[in-house]
């Protein structure tokens, strides 16, 4: 069946991973679909817009890298907000380099992520490898639900995602389908597969672009364009009215995923 006619509960079905299918039932019973990027780099001011917007959001993605006053406090505030309202935290790691290295990184270091991040990002660009050291290091926690999303096509303006490169990652992403639980990227056609899940960053209200290479689509536009879970960052968190945008996404990117899936 073509996943852009199915609903995510039907969708939580048919995916291998367990926190795939955590987050279609949390976008289902919250009906929402908006991730919001909290590029913040202040720990308080992150906690508290995660509080005001928790109950609007299915995911929370962050950067742990640009928080200058990082504690474990901070990770154990944040897990604890996650489990109030219902959402899941990524971590937008963009892992990127041998599977050695990135089993380190996931799980050492200052942050630990793989402690508390339900989901990571990765390029694929290195190969299998990447996804066996992530796997790698989870076994040695004994974590089950753990994922990661395989960045394909990137949002940015001459973005060097060739045509081939993005095949041969939607490849991988199958294969390794108990822990990819979906796709980064922009376009419909790249996720075959219903229990993947495509999260599509570059939203705003209105189609646009920022002075770095930014490029910017609206809601409808996404979800047209397959994205199951749409990532906000700046749109949200430099809008006036915090609570009314985020509002604003959710029902707009709602009620796109319903059209879209309605006969
Ligand atoms: O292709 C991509 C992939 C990602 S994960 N383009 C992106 O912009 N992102 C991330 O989405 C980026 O790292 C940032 O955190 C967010 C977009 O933020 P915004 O403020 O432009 O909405």
């Amino acid at each position: 069946r073509n996943r852009l006619s199915m609903s995510f509960m039907d969708r939580a079905q048919e995916t291998k991973s367990l926190v795939a299918a955590k987050l279609f039932r949390i976008m289902a019973e919250k009906r929402t679909n908006l991730c919001l990027s909290m590029d913040t780099t202040n720990s308080m001011e992150l906690l508290e817009l995660a509080s005001k917007v928790g109950a609007h959001i299915c995911l929370l993605k962050i950067h742990i890298d640009i928080i200058k006053d990082f504690s474990k406090d901070f990770i154990t505030n944040l897990v604890a907000l996650a489990k109030e309202y219902n959402f899941l935290i990524l971590e937008d790691r963009k892992f990127a380099d041998i599977g050695h290295v990135v089993k380190l990184q996931y799980s050492q270091g200052v942050h630990e992520i793989s402690s508390w991040a339900d989901l990571v990002t990765v390029h694929p660009i290195p190969g299998p490898g990447i996804i066996s050291g992530l796997k790698a290091a989870l076994e040695e926690l004994s974590q089950q639900d753990r994922g990661c999303f395989i960045v394909v096509e990137m949002s940015s303006q001459g973005n060097l995602n060739s045509a081939d490169y993005k095949t041969a990652a939607v490849k991988l992403a199958m294969t390794h389908s108990d822990f990819v639980v979906g796709i980064v990227c922009q376009s419909s056609s790249l996720v075959p597969d219903p229990g993947l899940i495509q999260l599509t960053p570059g939203v705003k209200l209105d189609k646009g672009s920022d002075t770095l290479g930014q490029q910017y689509n609206s809601p409808e536009h996404v979800v047209l364009n397959g994205a199951d879970v749409a990532v906000v960052g700046r749109g949200i968190t430099e809008a006036q009215d915090i609570i009314g945008t985020v509002k604003e996404f959710q029902t707009r990117l709602w009620e796109a995923y319903e059209k879209r899936i309605s006969p």
